[in-house]
């Protein structure tokens, strides 16, 4: 594994759940020494018979809590490998995947990208017992992390979506660099529609600039079905923008879609968010 590749460690009971990261993009980055991604079994630190990693919760209730001691020795093997590129002082940033956690966004995984170790532990059942994430915090950064707003089995498939969001920017994983770039996210609005071949299907063609060749109109009609999709389904990313990020044709697609400049010109607002 090259001395610049990004490790990840992956903490699981259910390892062929992370078997998906072995394929397309991911798995030829691997493959390729840009991605140093180890899955562990967390029953492989226990110590008993029957492999338990889970309890009944002190306090009642339903449902089983996992038990600290299996977690405390998987941290600990974690941690006594470092990569070489490591942080300064060494430690991974600890994901754990959890409905109760910050949004993952574009941001973050831009930001996750650029570090040199990340560890994601995966909780099942109601969750870890509350003392695990108390001594990670005293050894390193910790942050719980939430998809969105539903309830998933376990951070399985959390960290999938994680790991696929970080991966596809490192340097070299994703082939084309400008497809980066255009993507949904990248310039805080939703992606346009896009066609491909045959020009007529089904008895529906192309809108017509798309085959005019005349790339400045494409663009700008590019942007303003951006803009129509963002302003329909995604109206809070439009009132994080910045205005003076927005061109003057911008405006005129905003203030068709019904938006208007905040009081102090910073911001668009839907008409309905405008204080009277
Ligand atoms: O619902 C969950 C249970 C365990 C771990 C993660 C989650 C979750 O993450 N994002 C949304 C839900």
């Amino acid at each position: 594994m090259s001395a610049g590749a990004l490790r990840l460690d992956v903490l699981t009971i259910f390892p062929d759940y992370l078997q998906p990261l072995g394929l397309s993009l991911i798995g030829r980055a691997r493959e390729q020494g840009l991605l140093d991604l180890r899955v562990h079994d967390l029953r492989d630190f226990t110590h008993d018979r029957h492999r338990t990693v889970d309890d009944t919760p002190y306090g009642g209730g339903a449902g089983m809590v996992m038990r600290p001691e299996p977690w405390g020795e998987a941290l600990d093997h974690v941690l006594a490998d470092p990569p070489p590129a490591a942080a300064p002082d060494g430690v991974p940033h600890l994901i754990v995947p959890g409905p109760g956690g910050a949004p993952f966004t574009q941001a973050m995984a831009r930001e996750l990208a650029a570090e040199p170790w990340i560890a994601f532990a995966c909780g099942r059942y109601e969750g870890i017992d509350e003392r695990v994430y108390d001594e990670a915090r005293e050894r390193m950064p910790v942050s719980v992390v939430s998809l969105g707003d539903y309830v998933l089995n376990g951070g399985e498939v959390a960290v999938l979506a994680m790991v696929e969001a970080i991966a596809r920017l490192i340097p070299g994983v994703i082939g084309n660099a400008d497809s980066l770039v255009e993507e949904s996210h990248e310039d805080g609005l939703l992606e346009y529609p896009v066609y491909t071949k045959p020009p007529l299907w089904r008895g529906r063609g192309i809108p017509e600039v798309l085959l005019s060749g005349h790339h400045g109109r494409i663009a700008r009609w590019r942007r303003d079905e951006a803009f129509r999709r963002t302003a329909l389904h995604r109206p809070d990313l439009i009132e994080r923008c910045e205005a003076s990020g927005f061109d003057k044709k911008d405006r005129e697609m905003l203030s068709i879609l019904g938006w208007s400049p905040s009081p102090d010109g910073r911001f668009w607002r839907r008409p309905e968010a405008v204080e009277e």
